[in-house]
């Protein structure tokens, strides 16, 4: 039987070009590795066993390069896909690299800027498409600033709606049928980020003229640098409906932004995470945004896409004991128990339930001496984690 273990395209693993691709340069020394191209890297994600590619339009379309130059990269890039049978799930736009977007893109204080950022986005729209992605993602790296002198966070909100909105008719207008996925981070490469976590991107979504097109895309790395817990981000989302997107990776609290292999750094957080999206069903990519160590050359940037796939399904399989162990699950029968005393007291509003609460006589200290054993189960999650039982 083949390993267990083994990434296969049920388990819709995917990888960013700019991932596999990142060749360690960082704020504090030089490129590691040689670049590889498109084509190469796809070739190494389906060596690794990955089912799909995701890219920005730069990362596969140099910003300077020809109509002709385009059509060539484009047409390799497709063969490759046919070769390998890697498929293009998301797509996204680099708005942050080029100088011209120093100051952000869609928030940006300069109009010219602002409009050519749509007009950056609407072409990469289209190559994304072209390629047959349905999830878009946008990340404002750019979208923030150092002062806040300099702009008014209220205009920003109003620049990104209406830059959002009309990307929204464009993608209607074009039957592209892209569902948007949003993407918070609190800061990194800007002093502050606008709309820094997924609950604030879930609350300004709302506010939209099409939000039934718009939802998420929470990263790890980005909800732990806001000091926050990724799951009850990625439970909230998905409670909405608005899960619509994932970026798996890992990182320490109050670091800068890590990116580190799935698993690396919180393997607890990491299970509880796997966990959440196999009992609900996420249909979604199990998309790594990560990169390997600088220390690594490719064979080891192949460890770390392997690391990531593969820790992702260890702890699937972890989860599913966990579902399946008796004295785990016993624990959590006993924590959920319900004597159906309160039965005629909760539930929907009516005059008549309020009344009986208001008079009903509660014995405090019976509530307060429950003894929830939180302990023993999270001894045995933890013992599961460890391989002792
Ligand atoms: C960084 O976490 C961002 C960019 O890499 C990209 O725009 C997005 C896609 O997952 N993640
Ligand atoms: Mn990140
Ligand atoms: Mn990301």
């Amino acid at each position: 039987m083949a390993n267990e273990y083994e990434p296969r395209p049920e388990h819709k693993f995917t990888f960013g070009l700019w991932t596999v691709g990142n060749i360690g340069r960082d704020p504090f020394g030089e490129p590691v590795r040689q670049p590889l191209s498109p084509v190469e890297l796809v070739h190494l994600l389906a060596e690794v066993g990955a089912y799909g590619v995701n890219f920005h339009d730069n990362d596969l379309v140099p910003i300077d390069a020809t109509s002709a130059e385009r059509d060539r990269i484009v047409r390799d890039f497709k063969r490759a896909l046919q070769e390998t049978g890697l498929v293009v799930p998301m797509a996204t736009t680099n708005l942050f690299t080029d100088p011209a977007f120093k100051d952000g893109a869609f928030t940006s204080n300069d109009p010219r800027v602002r409009a050519y950022a749509l007009q950056k986005t609407m072409r990469s729209m289209d190559l994304g498409a072209e390629l047959g992605a349905k999830v878009y993602v946008f990340w404002g790296g750019r979208e923030g600033v150092e002062t806040d002198a300099a702009k008014d966070p209220v205009e920003a909100l109003k620049r990104m709606r209406e830059a959002l909105n009309f990307l929204c008719e464009y993608s209607i207008e074009q039957g592209y049928g892209y569902k948007f996925a949003l993407e918070a981070k609190p800061n990194e490469p800007r002093g502050d980020i606008y709309l820094a976590t997924t609950g604030a991107m879930l609350g300004f979504i709302e506010t939209l003229d099409h939000p039934e097109m718009v939802g998420v895309n929470p990263e790890v790395a980005h909800e732990h640098m806001a000091g926050l817990n990724f799951l009850h981000a990625v439970a909230q989302a998905w409670e909405r409906g608005k899960l619509f997107h994932i970026d798996l990776n890992d990182q320490a609290f109050g670091r800068y932004d890590q990116d580190f292999r799935f698993g690396a750094h919180n393997l607890k957080s990491a299970f509880f995470l796997v966990k959440f999206l196999e009992d609900v069903g996420y249909q979604g990519s199990r998309h790594f945004d990560a990169h390997a160590y600088r220390t690594e050359g490719y064979e080891g940037v192949k460890d770390f896409a392997r690391g990531c796939m593969r820790t992702y399904l260890i702890l699937k399989e972890k989860a599913r004991r966990f579902n399946q162990d008796q004295e785990i699950q016993g624990l959590l029968a006993e924590i959920n128990a319900d004597d159906g005393s309160m039965t005629g007291l909760l539930g929907p509003y009516s005059r008549e339930r309020a009344t009986r609460l208001k008079e009903y006589q509660f014995d405090r200290g019976t509530l307060g001496r429950r003894d929830l054993r939180y302990e023993r189960l999270d001894q045995l999650t933890v013992e599961l984690l460890l391989g002792v039982r």
